[in-house]
């Protein structure tokens, strides 16, 4: 999975890239701007079955994060960043934060209004896009006619309809032959977007309530929009402590949760991702799905020879493995279940695959 941070000028994305990943970059490091990290999953469970089969290696799922510059009002060519348009999912960091040493490029505190201005960038990109293809399209069916070719235009006509009336794609209920024909353009409206208010130091302990005071708690009810919050500075160096300290500090300053655990659960949400795990002396890993995956499309996700070879899959939930003590101490209660290709995957679900090539 991977997620582009965008966001107006000095709201606290490369801190919240650096607390996600771990990567503190490095001035004149790279492209100007343009970083790219990657953030281990948390997962309890994971560590579970770690401590049970003291494995060789520990492979927590992982996801890719690239930090952008800043979107300057009016210059939505601050978001053509290549990398930004093969991205899953966009986490649009809002600032909430109050200090009269970093400047704010609106000249105030404003993260409704922040987010607007986001989502307008964010559209003006599409139109720009959209209506360069209609132009193309335009010029080649005058030429000649083609089936194919007038499906896509219809299908932008009514992307560019949408944008202009200031309606992100994610919202206009595109239908699976529309996302065939639009999938090229990677539409940045289109992608599901978290967005993330990054709150003050004093609002830490109620990161809800800074939500709702902010104007964003009702945005999580638009399709493909998450709503959570940090506070950035302060979470980073949570972050940096040893993992003993760290939840003593959270509770100090009232934090229910690390602000990688919160980020990433929300994230999971909101791309309907689940995990299963494979387990066993070698490698305990996690691997991540869409919600409602089939056993053996969850094998290629593994390896393409255990798709295309699948026989079946030994499956049991993860608390029932570390009730047993092991596989083969599951068999005889039951809970070691042999699965088909039709078998749709379930959170927390420990399988092994069996498979002939
Ligand atoms: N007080 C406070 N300062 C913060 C917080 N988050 C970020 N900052 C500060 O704000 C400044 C900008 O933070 P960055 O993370 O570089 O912001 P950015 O969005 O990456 O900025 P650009 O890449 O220049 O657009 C830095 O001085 C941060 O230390 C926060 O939660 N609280
Ligand atoms: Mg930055």
């Amino acid at each position: 999975m991977e997620f582009g941070i965008v966001g107006l000028e000095l709201s606290g994305k490369t801190t919240l890239f650096s607390l996600l990943t771990g990567h503190e970059p490095a001035a004149g490091h790279g492209k100007p701007g343009t970083q790219v990290g990657i953030a281990q999953v948390p997962d309890p469970r994971l560590d579970r079955l770690s401590a049970l089969f003291a494995p060789r290696k520990h492979t927590p799922a992982t996801v890719r994060f690239v930090d952008v510059p800043g979107i300057v009002k009016g210059g939505s060519a601050s978001l053509n960043v290549p990398e930004l348009r093969t991205m899953d999912g966009l986490a649009v960091v809002v600032r909430g934060f109050p200090s009269d040493a970093i400047p704010h490029p609106e000249g105030s505190l404003g993260p409704a209004r922040d987010l607007e201005l986001v989502e307008t960038e964010l559209l003006l990109n599409d139109l720009a896009v959209a209506g360069n293809r209609l132009e193309r399209l335009g010029r080649d069916l005058a030429k000649r006619k083609a089936p194919e070719l007038e499906a896509e235009r219809d299908a932008l006509e009514r992307c560019r309809v949408a944008l202009e009336a200031g309606t992100p794609l994610r919202r206009i209920g595109l239908s699976a032959e529309e996302r065939r024909l639009l999938k090229g353009f990677t539409f940045l409206t289109a992608k599901p977007m978290l967005v993330i208010l990054n709150a003050g130091e004093e609002e830490a302990g109620d990161l809800g309530g800074a939500t709702a005071r902010a104007g964003l708690d009702g945005l999580a009810a638009q399709p493909g929009v998450a709503v959570s919050a940090v506070s950035a500075t302060i979470e980073q160096e949570i972050a940096r402590m040893a993992p003993e300290d760290q939840s003593a500090f959270l509770a100090d300053l009232g934090l229910p949760d690390r602000a990688l655990d919160r980020l990433l659960r929300a994230a999971y949400a909101l791309l309907g991702l689940i995990s299963f795990f494979t387990a066993g002396e070698d490698e305990c890993r996690a691997w991540s799905i869409a919600a409602g995956t089939t056993a053996v499309k969850a094998a290629g996700v593994i390896h393409s020879d255990f798709e295309r070879g699948f026989i079946r899959a030994e499956v049991v939930p993860w608390e029932e493995l570390l009730d047993a003590g092991s596989f083969a101490a599951c068999r005889p209660r039951g809970s070691l279940r042999l699965e088909g290709k039709e078998y749709v995957v379930r959170d927390g679900d420990v399988i092994t695959f069996r498979f002939n090539v």
